[in-house]
C-alpha cells in the first residue's frame, strides 16, 4: 500500500493552514497529525529538526517548511496552478509568501497569538502588557502599511488565486484568535482581500476543526477532532509534555 499524504501539525498553526489550503485547492486527500508546537516525541525530532510544523511525509518525500511544501506539491499536481506563470510574479508571489512567513509569522505569532495564548495557556506565563501594546501600535500597523501597498483594489493579488493570497490570509485567523482584525478603514485593500480568500471552502472548513482545538485541553485534541470527522492519522507523534523549541525565536 503506498503512504497516503499526510501532514503532521495543528489546525491552529497558520503555516499548516497554508499547506492544508493548498491540498484542498488541488484536490489532494491527506490525513492530519494535529500535534500542537513544542509536543512532538523522538521520531517528531528526527523528520522535522527545527521541531516545527507542518512537516509533510507522502509515498516520495518528508519535508518540513510550509513553503517547500507548497512549492513540492505545485511541482507534483500542477493544476489548479497556484503560483502565478508570469516569471516576475511568480517571484513576486513567493516574496509575498516570504514576507508572510517571516515577518507577518514574528508579530503575529511570535509577538501577538505569543503574548495572548501560548505563552499564558502553552507554559503558563502571563501576558506582557508593555511588548503586546507595542506590537499593536507599532509593528502591526507597519505590516498592514505595507500590504496595502501590494493588495488589488479587486480579485486576488495576481489575477487567479494564488500562493500569495492564501499564505498572507492564512495568518489572519491567528490574528483574530488574538481578537485583532485589521481596521477597514485604514487598510481597505488588504481587509477586503482577507475577507475574500479567508471565506473560501479551503480555510471555511477548517474553522471548526480550530475552534475546537482552541477550546480544548492538549491531551484531548486527537480525541475531539476526532469526533468532528477530522481526517486523522492513526498515530501520533505527539507527547504529552511541552518543551521548548530549538531556535532561539
Ligand atoms: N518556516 C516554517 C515556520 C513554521 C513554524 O514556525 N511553525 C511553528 C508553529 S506556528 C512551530 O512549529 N513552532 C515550534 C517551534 O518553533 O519550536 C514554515 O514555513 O513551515
Amino acid at each position: 500500500m503506498t503512504t497516503p499524504t499526510t501532514i503532521i501539525g495543528s489546525y491552529l498553526s497558520p503555516y499548516v493552514r497554508k499547506v492544508l489550503a493548498v491540498l484542498h485547492l488541488k484536490g489532494i486527500a491527506y490525513r492530519i497529525d494535529p500535534i500542537v508546537p513544542f509536543t512532538g516525541d523522538e521520531r517528531f525530532s528526527a523528520i522535522s529538526p527545527i521541531r516545527r510544523v507542518p512537516v509533510l511525509i507522502d509515498d516520495q518525500v518528508t519535508l518540513s517548511d510550509s513553503s517547500v511544501i507548497c512549492q513540492y506539491l505545485e511541482d507534483r499536481y500542477p493544476s489548479p496552478a497556484l503560483y502565478p506563470a508570469g516569471i516576475a510574479d511568480r517571484a513576486r508571489a513567493r516574496w509575498l509568501e516570504e514576507y508572510a512567513d517571516t515577518r507577518m509569522g514574528d508579530v503575529i505569532i511570535w509577538q501577538l497569538y505569543n503574548e495572548v495564548a501560548i505563552n499564558p495557556h502553552v507554559w503558563g506565563k502571563p501576558t506582557d502588557p508593555v511588548r503586546l501594546q507595542k506590537t499593536l501600535e507599532e509593528d502591526l500597523p507597519r505590516v498592514m502599511d505595507y500590504l496595502e501597498t501590494q493588495m488589488p483594489s479587486q480579485g486576488w493579488i495576481f489575477g487567479e488565486l494564488s500562493i500569495a493570497d492564501i499564505a498572507v490570509a492564512a495568518f489572519f485567523r491567528n490574528a483574530g484568535f488574538a481578537r485583532w482584525q485589521p481596521d477597514p478603514v485604514r487598510w481597505p485593500r488588504s481587509s477586503a482581500l482577507v475577507e475574500r480568500a479567508l471565506a473560501l471552502d479551503a480555510f471555511e472548513r477548517l474553522k471548526a476543526y480550530e475552534h475546537k482545538t482552541l477550546r480544548t485541553p492538549i491531551p484531548q485534541h486527537r480525541a475531539v477532532l476526532g469526533d468532528l470527522g477530522a481526517p486523522l492519522t492513526a498515530e501520533t507523534f505527539g507527547t504529552a509534555a511541552p518543551r521548548r523549541g530549538v531556535m532561539a525565536t
